[in-house]
C-alpha cells in the first residue's frame, strides 16, 4: 500500500473504534475518506498536519434540554443539539432537523457532510447541523411555537449572524423558522440574519424555499448536457413529498420531464399519466396547508395508485431522485433500479444511498450524483440570503436564480475536473465522470488548504 492508502486505512480503523456506536457518522466519514487515498499520497503535508484527525472532530457540540407544555397542559422534555463542526471557511452553517430519529450520530453525519457541501458552493460558509428528537407530526401550531421558543432560548447563546446561522431541514420549514427567528430576535434585541429561510417580507431571500429542489435539477441538467443529452421527455421517480421533493418535481416538470411518483414515510403514489403542475399544486395543498399524507392524492386523482409501506424504487424510470431521508436506497433497491437501466441517480436528500447501493449503481454504469454536490443549492441560496442581510438589501428572483444556476454549474465542473479518469487525484479508470470522488476531492481540498493556512488548532 502507498503512504496515502496506509494513512487512510489506519485513520479509518481508529475512527471506527472511537465511534462504534455512531453508524451514520462512520458511513459519512468513510464515504469521504475513501476518495482521498491518491490526494493524501501526493500531499504528505496534509498527513503531517493531522488534517483528517482534526476535520472529523467537531469544533464544538452542544446538547441541551428542551421543556415545553402541550395544549392539554402536559409537560414534555426533548433533546436539542447543535454540532458546530468546522468554521474554517466561514461561520457554522447548516440546517436544523426536528424528527424523532435525531441523535448525535445523525447530526454528526449531517454536519460533516455540510462542511464539504458548503466548500463546494465556493461561498464563505463553515459547516454545522442541529435539531431535536421532537416530532412535529400531529402537533398544533401553538405547540410547535412553544417548542420552537423553548429550543431557540437554549441555542440563542451559541448562534449569531457571524457565528452560526441555522436553517431548515426535515421537520423545519418556513413556519418553524418564523417562530425560531421571532423569539431569537426578542432575546437578542436585534434584527439580523441569524437564521436563513426567513419569509421574503422579513429578511428572507427570494427562491430559498425552492433552492434545494431547483438546484438538484440544475445539477442533473448539467450532467445531461455534459453528455449531449437533456431532461426533455425523461421519466422521473421522486421519493419524499416535502420541501426538496416538491421543488425538484416542479423544476423537472418545467424541464419537460414526466414525474411519476412521490412518497412519504407511509408509502408512495404513482401516476402513470405524469404529475403535472396542477396535480403538484394539489400535493402542495395536501402537504403544506393541510399537513396531510401523500395517499390523499388518490382522493383527487383516483386513477393513480398508492402503495402502503413501500418505496418507489421498483418503478422503471430514466432518472431517480431520492429526496426523503438517509439510507432510503438499499442494495436491493439499487439492484431493482439497475434492472430498469436508468440513466442517472441524483441525491436530493442527504446520504439517501447506502455505500453498497452506490457501488452497485456505479458498477452498472449509471451516473451517480452525491448529495454534497447535487443538493448544495439550498445552502448556497442560504449563503446568498446572508449576503443580502449583511447588505440590508433584497435581490430579485431572477438575480438569485442566475446565481443558483451558476453555482450548480460550477459544482458540476469541479466534480468533472476532479472526478474524470485522467484527473490528478482520482482513482477513476472509467470513461464517465466519477461524481463521488470528484465532489469529495474538490470539497476536501479547499477545506484542507484553508486549515493549513490557518495554523494548527
Ligand atoms: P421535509 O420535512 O420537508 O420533508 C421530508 C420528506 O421526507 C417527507 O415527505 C417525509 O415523509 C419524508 N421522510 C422523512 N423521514 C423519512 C423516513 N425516515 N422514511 C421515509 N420518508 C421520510 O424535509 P426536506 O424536504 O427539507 O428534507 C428532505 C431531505 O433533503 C433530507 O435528507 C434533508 O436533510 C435534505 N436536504 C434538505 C435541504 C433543505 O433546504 N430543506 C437542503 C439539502 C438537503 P413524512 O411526512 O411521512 O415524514
Ligand atoms: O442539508 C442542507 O444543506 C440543509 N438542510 C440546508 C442548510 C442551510 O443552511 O440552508
Amino acid at each position: 500500500m502507498s503512504d496515502g492508502q496506509t494513512y487512510v486505512a489506519d485513520f479509518l480503523t481508529n475512527f471506527r473504534r472511537k465511534h462504534e456506536a455512531e453508524p451514520e457518522f462512520i458511513q459519512s466519514v468513510e464515504e469521504l475518506v475513501n476518495s482521498l487515498g491518491q490526494l493524501l499520497d501526493a500531499r504528505p503535508d496534509l498527513r503531517s498536519a493531522g488534517v483528517l484527525e482534526r476535520i472529523t472532530e467537531p469544533e464544538r457540540s452542544i446538547q441541551f434540554r428542551v421543556t415545553w407544555v402541550a395544549d392539554d397542559g402536559s409537560v414534555h422534555v426533548n433533546r436539542g443539539y447543535r454540532v458546530q463542526f468546522s468554521s474554517v471557511l466561514g461561520p457554522y452553517k447548516g440546517g436544523l432537523r426536528f424528527h424523532p430519529s435525531v441523535n448525535l450520530s445523525i447530526l454528526q453525519f449531517l454536519g460533516f457532510e455540510q462542511i464539504f457541501k458548503n466548500s463546494l458552493t465556493g461561498l464563505w460558509l463553515g459547516g454545522g447541523k442541529g435539531g431535536s428528537d421532537f416530532d412535529p407530526k400531529d402537533k398544533s401550531d401553538a405547540e410547535i411555537m412553544r417548542f420552537c421558543q423553548a429550543f431557540i432560548t437554549e441555542l440563542a447563546n451559541y448562534i449569531g449572524p457571524d457565528t452560526d446561522i441555522p436553517a431548515g431541514d426535515i421537520g423545519v420549514g418556513s413556519r418553524e423558522i418564523g417562530y425560531l427567528f421571532g423569539w431569537y430576535k426578542k432575546l437578542a434585541n436585534e434584527f439580523h440574519g441569524s437564521l436563513t429561510g426567513k419569509g421574503t417580507d422579513w429578511g428572507g431571500s427570494n427562491l430559498r424555499p425552492e433552492a434545494t429542489g431547483y438546484g438538484l435539477l440544475y445539477f442533473v441538467d448539467a450532467m445531461l448536457r455534459h453528455r449531449g443529452d437533456s431532461m426533455t421527455g425523461k421519466s422521473v421517480v421522486i421519493s419524499g413529498s416535502g420541501n426538496v421533493a416538491q421543488y425538484a418535481a416542479q423544476k423537472a416538470i418545467e424541464f419537460g420531464a414526466k414525474v411519476l411518483t412521490m412518497s412519504d414515510s407511509n408509502g408512495y403514489i404513482i401516476d402513470n399519466a405524469g404529475i403535472d403542475t396542477a396535480k403538484l399544486a394539489t400535493i402542495l395543498r395536501i402537504k403544506n396547508n393541510d399537513r396531510g399524507r401523500i395517499k390523499q392524492y388518490l382522493d383527487f386523482y383516483p386513477d393513480a395508485e398508492y402503495y402502503e409501506g413501500s418505496r418507489p424504487w421498483k418503478v422503471a424510470a430514466d432518472i431517480y431522485l431520492p429526496c426523503a431521508t438517509q439510507n432510503e436506497i438499499e442494495i436491493a433497491d439499487a439492484q431493482a433500479m439497475v434492472a430498469n437501466k436508468p440513466l442517472l441517480v441524483a441525491e436530493g436528500a442527504n446520504m439517501p444511498t447506502t455505500p453498497e447501493a452506490v457501488t452497485a449503481l456505479q458498477a452498472a454504469g449509471i451516473l451517480f450524483a452525491p448529495a454534497k454536490a447535487s443538493n448544495a443549492g439550498g445552502v448556497a441560496v442560504s449563503g446568498l440570503e446572508m449576503a443580502q442581510n449583511s447588505m440590508r438589501t433584497a435581490w430579485t428572483l431572477e438575480v438569485v436564480d442566475d446565481r443558483l444556476k451558476e453555482i450548480m454549474q460550477n459544482i458540476h465542473d469541479k466534480c468533472a475536473k476532479h472526478g474524470a479518469s485522467n484527473s490528478k487525484y482520482s482513482s477513476n479508470t472509467g470513461s464517465d465522470i466519477d461524481y463521488v470522488s470528484g465532489a469529495n476531492i474538490s470539497g476536501f481540498l479547499r477545506v484542507a488548504d484553508a486549515m493549513l493556512s490557518q495554523g494548527i488548532f
